[in-house]
């Protein structure tokens, strides 16, 4: 079914759903591709990239033209890149969304590579991708640096990839939601409307994305003159976990290209230190979790959702840490090897919790994979293998859904999902 969401450069993450190339979709699905063609899997990273701004953010979503417009909104017309982000250098031969998602990137490209380092080398694939992903590290490093700290902050709730996460329902709060009439929500014509967020969540998003789009897509952090954060302006967890592994991941690269340890070493040190960052930001040791700063209010936000389990996959997190983190993933809040077969997205036991809608409870394969792989990389095998086991039944029965109810494995949202499908086949490998 990866064949049936290929357009001939990347794929889909769900044909009617999201007929468009998403950032941190086809990085997973590139993870997963690369075991059935590894050719595929370096186009597919070659495509997003190519649609990088000149400031080095890649964008969240690269538009296929020929997809109707009014297929999925907000399309390129609200966007707008060609014009309302020609200060922050996005490209003219394509349309794009100006937001970003997790980077995944790096890492995906290392994983590709590794897969087929004959076909790699012979395309010179890391070579073209190398400035391109170093250039989006700068990128989160520096113009997102919204806190000062070294974290990336991230502007908007798509941004993070979580959308309706109760982790943001605080910051939200303060964003008055944009007039219904002023715009058509395109996913309900694909999904029931309780999996999927609120009106009164769309608004805001819709509203947070114009305001960015109309400051020409300014971040607070460029030229380090630390302007006013905005309305939505959050350290994240799994972001910059993603972050902190895709360092490593492009340590490597380089490593690779040189046949030097001299650069990526100092890169590997970044990443180590930027491990130590996330802890002194984001960790909470009464909750035994890793928790969102709001930047605004310079506080954590005290919603226990996945992302926080998500920095699992660093090699260098203190002991004391990881175990806290295991306990707490085995622990009422999110059930691992107890009550339920997958990590929910949100906390049981929280007051927002709701095994249907979205990003507010219900199980996501690619956080899944994540905290599998967390808890490989640490050791604990048993606990990572019944996760394996119950991601791979839980895809086959709900026919690769794009999530699940967290108790039962049943089956919400779109089905014959990019990730979700190519997860499982990294799994199976
Ligand atoms: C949207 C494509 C995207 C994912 C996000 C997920 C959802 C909605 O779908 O976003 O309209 O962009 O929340 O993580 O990348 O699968």
């Amino acid at each position: 079914m990866l064949w049936a969401n290929w357009t001939g450069t990347s794929t889909v993450p769900s044909l009617a759903l999201y007929p468009h190339q998403w950032s941190w979709d086809s990085a997973f699905i590139a993870i997963g591709l690369r075991h059935l063609s590894p050719l595929r899997a370096q186009l597919e990273l070659e495509t997003l990239l190519a649609a990088q701004w000149g400031d080095g953010r890649v964008p969240h979503i690269v538009f296929n033209d020929a997809v109707p417009p009014g297929a999925y909104f907000p399309g390129p017309d609200f966007w707008r890149s060609a014009t309302a982000g020609r200060r922050a250098g996005a490209p003219g031969g394509v349309q794009t969304s100006g937001i970003v998602q997790p980077p995944v990137h790096a890492l995906a490209a290392w994983l590709v590579h590794r897969a087929d380092p004959g076909l790699s080398r012979a395309r010179s694939f890391l070579a073209r991708l190398r400035p391109r992903l170093a250039a989006w590290h700068r990128y989160l490093m520096t113009a997102r640096d919204a806190g000062g700290a070294g974290l990336a902050a991230v502007l908007h709730p798509w941004e993070q990839g979580m959308d309706n996460s109760p982790c943001w329902d605080g910051p939200l709060s303060r964003v008055e939601p944009a007039d219904p009439g002023a715009f058509r929500r395109a996913d309900l014509d694909h999904g029931a409307p309780g999996d999927r967020p609120t009106d009164t969540d769309y608004g805001r998003y819709v509203r947070l994305a114009a305001q960015y789009r109309d400051q020409g897509y300014e971040d607070a952090g460029r030229d380090g003159t630390r302007r006013d954060p905005g309305a939505f302006s959050v350290e994240d967890p799994a972001f910059n976990a993603l972050l902190i592994t895709s360092e490593y991941a492009l340590a490597l690269i380089e490593a690779e290209l040189d046949g030097t340890e001299c650069r990526s070493s100092e890169r590997r040190e970044r990443a180590r230190a930027l491990t130590d960052t996330l802890v002194a930001r984001l960790w909470d040791p009464a909750r035994a979790l890793f928790l969102c700063r709001d930047l605004r209010s310079d506080r954590l936000i005290a919603e226990r959702g996945v992302t926080g389990l998500i920095p699992l996959v660093l090699p260098a997190l203190p002991p004391a840490v990881t175990a806290a983190l295991v306990r707490t993933a085995r622990g009422p809040h999110f059930g691992l090897g107890g009550a339920t077969r997958l990590v929910p997205s949100y906390d049981l036991t929280g007051p927002a919790f709701d095994p249907r809608r979205y990003w507010r409870g219900p199980a996501w394969f690619n956080t899944n994979w994540l905290v599998a792989k967390g808890l490989r990389l640490h050791g604990e095998l048993p606990l990572a293998d019944r996760l394996r086991a119950a991601m791979l039944d839980a895809a086959d029965a709900s026919d690769f859904a794009e999530y699940v109810d967290p108790y039962t494995g049943a089956g919400r949202g779109a089905r014959r999902f990019g990730w979700t499908a190519a997860l499982t086949l990294d799994l199976l490998r």
